[in-house]
């Protein structure tokens, strides 16, 4: 029976699905603010992709009056549940079911479920019709949409931010994916999703669960829309956000998951690297070549090429020599500029290479079923991984953190990187010899054998089911690198608490940037740790900032950057986020070059780097493009400080940095799809020119007033479409929000630190009531924990006084000193020096 299903056509494959019996609820117990029941399987099992669970539980719990918790898992508690240690559950203050804005709804027989908004009974999420599949290797769930749904997120991907409807698969399974191909899975897992309705609002579902995925939107053959769950394991561990708007949907998930990191002020300048850099002296020069560019550098970083042998922790003794590295970090330190390096999980396996032989005394890397050590390949050629779930793996891997970045012996960065966290393992088969002969392996050629892992432990540990195939389920996910353990670590290796790699695949990632954040704190306890990951997993932002992996120099990877960064920013709860600016694999060219300098200045991320095999794209290499940068990171550091703030907005509320236009606008429909625009911060429409080698832009300006960031002049927008021509590859459009008051430094500076040495300009940008508000967060820019040393002030404007107030707890000799009154030919300025230190008001007639 089972044989046939696999033999069989897909078609006769999801004709089973239908087939499968359900459960039925029983045992119902409502309380208040929670419910619990007992599901049974309803009929025989249909063992479509494993074996049929035949018991299970149910729990509901209303949590705040806006959060609603459903949790459906096995009566046994075995089957895998992300451990508490790695993704923190939030607490549940529980309220009444009557004092929540969605409630819960039961169908005993067969079993199905709906939300809806309590006061409109409108339905958002609802299984009604389908059964619930749930296996030992496979889990389903459909719930069913309005037509044509405006969903974002299910990250990371990088197709259209408004996801396709129909017959769109979004497979999550945390991959290294060269040129990040377009409907596949990527280096991130984000199985929560945002939905937005005209007239009704946004919410947002968010599944806690590590396991690979299908996640199918889609139609039936009579046009009913659908949202499907196809999932190896795990639980269905549900979060029903009620939002009802976009930003209180993006505030209610990083009440979930964790607020995101706060980032230092110096992560907002502008970076160089590139994988390729020959040479020490070298990246001496780079630095000095912006220098005599006149393009502010902020932080130089460091590839794998700083590296004896591509290992972790060494200098290459020729072309990075520590005493070289030592004067260079020394110089960029005393120039107010920031050094990062590069450090990847595969750690070299070799017995002279002391970090590998505290390693293995630590017991830090993962095991083979025999006991000895599990074996890849990586940069460093043979290697072993970590294994994050010992004991002992946070304390080697923070003293060779000590060791190596040793401010006194050894090199000083100011941050980390961690790359090829996937975990990515160049071994292609199961064939592969890693200490062999890399160019005579076959690519995915081979398929594994089965591989059962006996029952060994007891029961209730939510550790995992035994006896499952954890090489090659039944269900096959769309991994685009093919079976799972294809490239990455063999998904049947058991880590030291017991679970599997199959479960906790895609956790790697998260817990690498974890320890390497811990260990930055250690060596920098008052400093704001810096780690950027390529890899991420739900709440990764409250770890680390991530780039959007090995892009490529073409203008769709341009256009597809601003899509990544709403679903990141906005819906994924990961703030600190950016492309490869020109571009990563390929040849970048001028034009594109010179429009990517620019729109990488409007995001938060800000980083130009390149692959090996790529030509040199520094800015200072075209006069176009630099004359580009010059620009963009002039306004980029006038506005630093209005960044700052938003970026202690998401830190503090989870309200995101950059916003997607519905979400200032969530009653337009005519912001809904779109997805070449965005608001950085909240007041800044940024509207980049993206077509090929184009000088024209078409954009949305919504039915407001706005005023040209760049001449300051009034445009009414209408709601509609509305064209520039002739955009010079030095410009890109950026129009201030009426109703809004932005905090600009007068003048940019060198470095970050000179950013903050002046003073301030208040542009006020009415709105069409005449009124404007706006905010300012200051604290030194890089403490941990800066206590009450820090000042959040706003400002309102009701047409005639600028009023400041607020909470002044930063002591600063910068002061305002002009306000300027936007809405005329010419705005009207008054100059002055009002203290950044008290209250204060400024009329302006
Ligand atoms: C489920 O769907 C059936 C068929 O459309 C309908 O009769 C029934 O009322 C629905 N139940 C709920 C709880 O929505
Ligand atoms: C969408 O539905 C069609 C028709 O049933 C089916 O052929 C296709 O495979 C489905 N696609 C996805 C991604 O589920
Ligand atoms: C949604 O956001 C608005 C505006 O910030 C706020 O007033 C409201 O309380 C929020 N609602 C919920 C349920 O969080
Ligand atoms: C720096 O500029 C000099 C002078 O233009 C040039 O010869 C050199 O190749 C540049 N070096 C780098 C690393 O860009
Ligand atoms: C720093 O900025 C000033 C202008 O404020 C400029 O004249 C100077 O050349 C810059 N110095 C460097 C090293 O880039
Ligand atoms: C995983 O499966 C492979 C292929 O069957 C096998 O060689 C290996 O020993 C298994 N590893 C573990 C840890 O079970
Ligand atoms: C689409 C594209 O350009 N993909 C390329 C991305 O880079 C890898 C190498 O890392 C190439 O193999 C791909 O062809």
């Amino acid at each position: 029976m089972r044989f046939l299903f696999l033999a069989a056509a897909s078609a006769v494959l999801s004709a089973s699905i239908d087939d499968c019996p359900g459960y039925t609820a029983s045992n119902v117990v409502e309380s208040d603010g929670k419910l619990t029941a007992d599901l049974s399987l309803a009929g025989t099992a249909c063992n479509i992709y494993g074996t049929d669970l035949s018991d299970l539980k149910l729990l509901v719990e209303y949590q705040t009056g806006s959060r609603l918790h459903v949790k459906i898992y096995d009566a046994g508690l075995q089957v895998y549940q992300i451990q508490e240690s790695v993704l923190p559950r939030p607490p549940n203050p529980g309220v009444l079911a009557s004092d929540s804005a969605i409630k819960f709804q039961l169908t005993e027989e067969p079993f199905s479920f709906s939300i809806s908004r309590t006061e409109s009974d409108e339905v958002l999420f609802d299984t009604n019709g389908t059964k619930l599949v749930f296996e030992s290797q496979y889990v389903y769930l459909r719930t069913w949409l309005p037509s044509d749904p405006n969903l974002y997120g299910l990250g990371e991907h990088s197709d259209s931010f408004r996801l396709s409807t129909d017959n769109y698969k979004r497979t999550i399974w945390n991959a290294e994916s060269p040129g990040i191909p377009r409907n596949k899975n990527l280096y991130g897992s984000h199985p929560n999703y945002l939905e937005h309705r005209s007239g009704s609002g946004s919410h947002g579902v968010a599944l806690l669960n590590a396991n690979g995925m299908d996640v199918n939107i889609n139609k039936t053959d009579s046009g009913d829309q659908y949202l499907e769950y196809n999932i190896l394991g795990g639980v269905l561990d549900f979060y029903f956000l009620a939002g009802p708007s976009p930003t209180n949907v993006s505030k209610q998930y990083a009440e979930v998951i964790g607020l995101p990191a706060m980032m230092s002020y110096w992560t907002f300048g502008f970076q160089q690297c590139k994988y390729g850099w020959p040479d020490i002296q070298y990246e001496t020069d780079v630095v000095a070549n912006y220098s005599a560019a006149n393009i502010p550098l902020e932080v130089l970083w460091a590839d794998i090429d700083y590296m004896d042998k591509r290992r972790d922790f060494t200098l290459d003794p020729e072309k990075y020599p520590l005493d070289k590295v030592r004067e260079l970090v020394d110089d960029l330190h005393q120039h107010g500029q920031k050094y990062v390096m590069m450090l990847d999980p595969g750690v070299q396996k070799s017995d002279s290479y002391a970090p590998y032989s505290r390693g293995v005394e630590a017991g830090a890397f993962i095991k083979a079923v025999d006991g000895s050590l599990y074996r890849g390949e990586q940069w460093a050629g043979e290697v072993v991984w970590p294994d994050w779930f010992a004991p002992k793996t946070q304390d080697w891997w923070t003293d060779e953190i000590l060791r190596f970045f040793d401010p006194e012996t050894g090199v000083d960065i100011d941050g980390a990187w961690n790359d090829m966290n996937e975990v990515s393992n160049f071994c292609a088969s199961v064939d592969c010899d890693p200490s062999g002969d890399a160019t005579k392996r076959s690519i995915g050629a081979d398929v594994p054998q089965k591989a059962l892992r006996t029952p060994r432990r007891s029961e209730g540990d939510m550790k995992g089911l035994p006896d499952r195939d954890l090489f090659n389920p039944d269900y096959r996910i769309d991994n685009h690198q093919g079976d799972l353990s294809i490239r990455t670590l063999y998904t049947n290796n058991t880590n030291a608490d017991g679970t599997v790699q199959y479960d906790t695949h895609n956790l790697h990632g998260l817990m690498m940037i974890t320890a390497t954040r811990n260990s930055l704190i250690t060596r920098r306890p008052n400093s704001r740790p810096f780690v950027l990951t390529r890899s991420t997993f739900i709440s990764a932002g409250t770890k680390a900032a991530h780039w959007f992996g090995d892009n490529t120099s073409r203008w769709d990877d341009y256009r597809i950057a601003i899509s990544q960064m709403l679903a990141f920013a906005a819906v994924h709860a990961m703030p600190m986020v950016g492309s490869d600016v020109c571009g990563f694999n390929g040849q970048a060219q001028e034009q594109m070059c010179a429009r990517w300098a620019l729109l990488g200045a409007f995001q938060p991320f800000y980083r130009n780097h390149a692959d090996i095999s790529a030509p040199n794209q520094e800015f200072y290499l075209w006069d176009l493009v630099a004359q580009a940068a010059r620009k963009a990171i002039d306004a980029r550091y006038r506005l630093l400080d209005y960044i700052y703030t938003a970026m202690y907005r998401a830190a503090s509320t989870g309200a995101p940095i950059v916003n997607p236009l519905f979400f200032i606008y969530p009653d337009d429909v005519g912001t809904f799809g779109v997805d070449l625009q965005w608001f950085y911060g909240d007041a800044l429409l940024v509207s980049p020119v993206t077509d090929d080698d184009g000088t024209s832009v078409t954009f949305y300006l919504p039915d407001d007033v706005f005023y040209d960031f760049w001449t300051l002049q009034p445009v009414r927008g209408e709601g509609a479409k509305v064209t520039l021509d002739d955009v010079a590859f030095t410009d890109i459009p950026v129009h201030i929000r009426g109703g809004t008051v932005l905090p600009l430094r007068s003048q940019s500076g060198n470095t970050t630190d000179l950013v903050r040495q002046n003073d301030f300009t208040l542009i006020v940008a009415p709105g069409t009531d005449g009124r404007a508000s706006g905010s300012l967060y200051l604290d030194d820019g890089d403490s941990l924990d800066v206590g009450d040393r820090y000042s959040d002030i706003s400002f309102t404007y009701d047409g005639e006084t600028l009023r400041v107030e607020g909470i002044f707890g930063y002591e600063t000799d910068v002061v305002v000193e002009s306000v300027k009154i936007l809405g005329g030919e010419e705005p009207i300025t008054k100059d002055g020096r009002w203290s950044l230190n008290g209250a204060f008001e400024v009329t302006v007639t």
